[in-house]
């Protein structure tokens, strides 16, 4: 069994897919950074972190990304989703990317000790805070002890999963701050009558990201109801 896996895994990495950077503009209110899905079946957290910073786009060097706000979520996550559709096997496949979330190995609880790379801070380990987070229902849980890496695609949805299990991993996320220097939750500051009406714009833009999220949260609940039989899984995730 430990020699099939062993196999896959050499299966999978031999046929990594780099996708092309896709620039968040900020004419649709991004943060002018470039986004990177690569497909790299099996990889582990320690060495898509250590691609991420080989790589460059437009001169600028690459981190495994970290997310700020749910449109930057939305953003990403859509990334992921088309770039995993184009997998043949995607519907059996693994559905997680790694980000660069990692949990100090120190922490005392499931929720401790979680950071962004690229100085991004801390990451809280529960949702609802004023820095975003995206936990999963029930993440981060720490499964088999053993978690203390961050990944998005948590059953194909935008929500996050601390995870140890390289056999649920697709890929990973990098992220080039082609934007400009990193702005941690930034909040705009309307300067003139021009900066409120954009200021208005970009409230209905988030707010319809964020409906878009909480609608991907009612259908999470609902396929736990609509599958029992993956219950006896679910706590494996
Ligand atoms: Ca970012
Ligand atoms: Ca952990
Ligand atoms: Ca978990």
């Amino acid at each position: 069994m430990r020699r099939i896996f062993g196999l896959l895994i050499l299966v999978g990495l031999s046929t990594p897919a780099f996708g092309a950077p896709v620039v968040w503009d900020t004419q649709v209110g991004g943060n002018g950074n470039a986004y990177q899905i690569i497909r790299a079946r099996y990889i582990t957290w320690d060495r898509a972190n250590t691609i991420a910073q080989s790589l460059t786009f437009q001169g600028v060097q690459g981190h495994l990304a970290t997310i700020a706000s749910a449109e930057e979520n939305t953003f990403v996550n859509d990334l992921r989703r088309r770039s995993l559709k184009r997998g043949r096997w995607f519907r059996r496949g693994p559905t997680e990317v790694w980000l660069g979330g990692f949990q100090s190995p120190s922490a005392q609880s499931a929720i401790d000790g979680w950071q962004w790379v690229n100085g991004g801070g801390n990451i809280p380990g529960t949702n609802g805070g004023a820095t975003y987070t995206n936990w999963a229902p029930g993440e981060p849980n720490n499964w088999g002890g053993r978690e203390d890496k961050l990944a998005m695609g948590f059953r194909n949805s935008g929500m996050w999963n601390d995870e140890g299990y390289v056999g649920n991993i697709a890929g990973f996320v990098v992220e080039y701050d082609t934007g400009g220097p990193v702005k941690w939750n930034a909040v705009p500051e309307p300067a003139s009558v021009a900066m409120f009406g954009l200021g208005l714009l970009s409230a209905g833009y988030i707010g319809r990201r964020k409906k878009k999220e909480a609608q991907e949260r009612r259908e999470y609940e609902a396929s736990k109801v609509s599958s029992p039989w993956l219950g006896r899984f679910r706590s494996q995730l």
